[in-house]
């Protein structure tokens, strides 16, 4: 059994030190984290606040004789709690001192999502939201080319419109040569960016060298048939040495996007990508993994959370979710006071942050992905906010029964007919590739 609470914590005096008032705390000068809690046996919400304000600032389970009354000031304060049955929301003050501002990311998890979670006075605690103050986004350079760096290179900058990508399915197993023929005419179909799944990375099967030289090549001739620019997001991941010479290989072969799968090589890697000058491209985010910890509605970090991380390292684009697909949306237990943070809405706050102005770090372009096809285009649109959202299909495209080409036509008819408010069955009358799709998928995930 945990013990319920250190009796330390119960003293007024411990109390005063790691709660505050609410007009008390300035937004200038804390880190603010929203916490879920569920407090394990009948621990008050309160004091299970406390329990994390103290150990992941100045206290741990007992009272020390060595601290003095000038660490005191680093105290995290808890200054709201709104329970409901037994659980509730916690919002606990990190004063900015407390953190190293030169160890950026890793340094924030270690307090804001460190100790805490495993707590066996907490049966559960949900990192929902940081409010990360001027002073602090000010350390970090954020995307090299954000939402109009990106529009500029794909020619979407003086017209905006929703851009559409593909992700080369099957995810693993075609050879270079095979990988640049389905870039090449989901090109010509109409993608804006051309993907590799979040498993490829250079297996013998397909080594990254080739691979890039191969479609780089094709979406080349893309460029001299259509004078389009279409993005290649070649997969760097990997542990640092080989991902940094993933990096240099893919650049040496004159790719134009890369991705990394950033929970799996962590934020830092992202960081270290997006600040070096040789980087000179834009980088697509995959968030595979990330449902480890934003699955569970009653413990884990908020996808919302890990976009700010993201958007703070330097990312370009970042998976956010679908409103219809095949993935599950974002849950926050059942509070009616989470709701902003559940289901289609959370998706909607977090593409809506990505979006908007944040101290001048470039903005970030959403991208929907996960069961994606063209009777799904304009649910996603509505719901998730246009023009600056990236749709991305794999099956949606890669499974139409005329193939790639026609696949990408669909899609690409589907996100045109939206953006004209026209029906899809009215505008699938005179396109035959939208008319396939829509007879081939129907509704599914709709
Ligand atoms: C989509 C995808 C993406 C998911 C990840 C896949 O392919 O390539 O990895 O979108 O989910 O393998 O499922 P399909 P999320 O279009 O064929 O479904 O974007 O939510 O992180
Ligand atoms: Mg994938």
């Amino acid at each position: 059994m945990f013990s319920v609470c250190p009796e330390w914590f119960e003293k007024e005096y411990w109390i005063n030190i790691f709660t505050a008032e609410e007009s008390d705390i300035d937004p200038d000068d804390n880190i603010i984290a929203l916490y879920y809690v569920k407090p394990s046996g009948n621990l008050s919400l309160k004091s299970a606040g406390i329990n994390i304000a103290a150990e992941e600032s100045i206290g741990t389970w007992t009272e020390v004789g060595t601290i003095t009354k000038d660490v005191l000031r680093l105290a995290a304060r808890v200054f709201k709690v709104e329970k409901m049955n037994g659980s509730g929301i916690v919002k606990i003050a990190y004063p900015l001192e407390l953190f190293d501002l030169d160890a950026g990311i890793s340094h924030l998890l270690s307090i804001v999502a460190g100790n805490l979670f495993g707590m066996g006075v907490l049966e559960g605690v949900k990192l929902l939201d940081l409010h990360l103050p001027k002073e602090y986004v000010k350390q970090f350079k954020g995307p090299k080319f954000g939402i109009e760096g990106v529009r500029k290179i794909v020619g979407t900058y003086d017209n905006p419109r929703p851009h559409l990508g593909t992700i080369v399915k099957p995810k693993v197993g075609l050879d270079p040569k095979q990988t640049a023929k389905v870039a090449y005419e989901a090109a010509m179909g109409g993608v804006d960016l051309v993907k590799d799944d979040e498993t490829l990375t250079s297996q013998k099967f397909c080594p990254l060298e080739e691979r890039v030289a191969r479609v780089m090549e094709a979406l080349d001739r893309v460029k001299e048939e259509t004078g389009r620019t279409v993005l290649y997001a070649v997969d760097v991941t990997a542990d640092l040495n080989q991902l940094w010479k993933n990096v240099d290989t893919a650049l040496e072969n004159g790719v134009n996007c890369i991705m990394v799968d950033v929970i799996c090589d962590g934020f830092p890697v992202l960081r270290a990508l997006a600040e070096d000058p040789s980087v000179k491209v834009p980088i697509h985010v995959h968030r595979t993994m990330h449902a480890a910890m934003t699955r569970n509605p009653e413990h884990g970090i908020h996808m919302m959370v890990l976009a700010k991380l993201v958007r703070l390292a330097g990312g370009d684009q970042l998976h956010t979710g679908t409103a219809k697909g095949k993935m599950e949306k974002p849950m926050v237990g059942k509070l009616k006071i989470l709701e902003d943070y559940s289901g289609v809405k959370g998706i909607r706050r977090i593409n809506d942050f990505l979006r908007s102005e944040w101290y001048g770090i470039k903005r970030v372009l959403p991208v929907a992905s996960g069961g994606i096809h063209p009777a799904l285009v304009p649910a996603n649109l509505e719901l998730l906010g246009y023009p600056d959202i990236q749709l991305n299909a794999g099956g949606g495209i890669h499974g139409h029964p005329d193939g790639t080409l026609a696949g990408a036509k669909a899609m690409k008819q589907a996100i045109e007919a939206f953006m004209r408010g026209i029906k899809l069955e009215e505008y699938a009358k005179d396109h035959p590739e939208l008319r396939r799709a829509l007879e081939h998928w129907g509704y599914k995930y709709a």
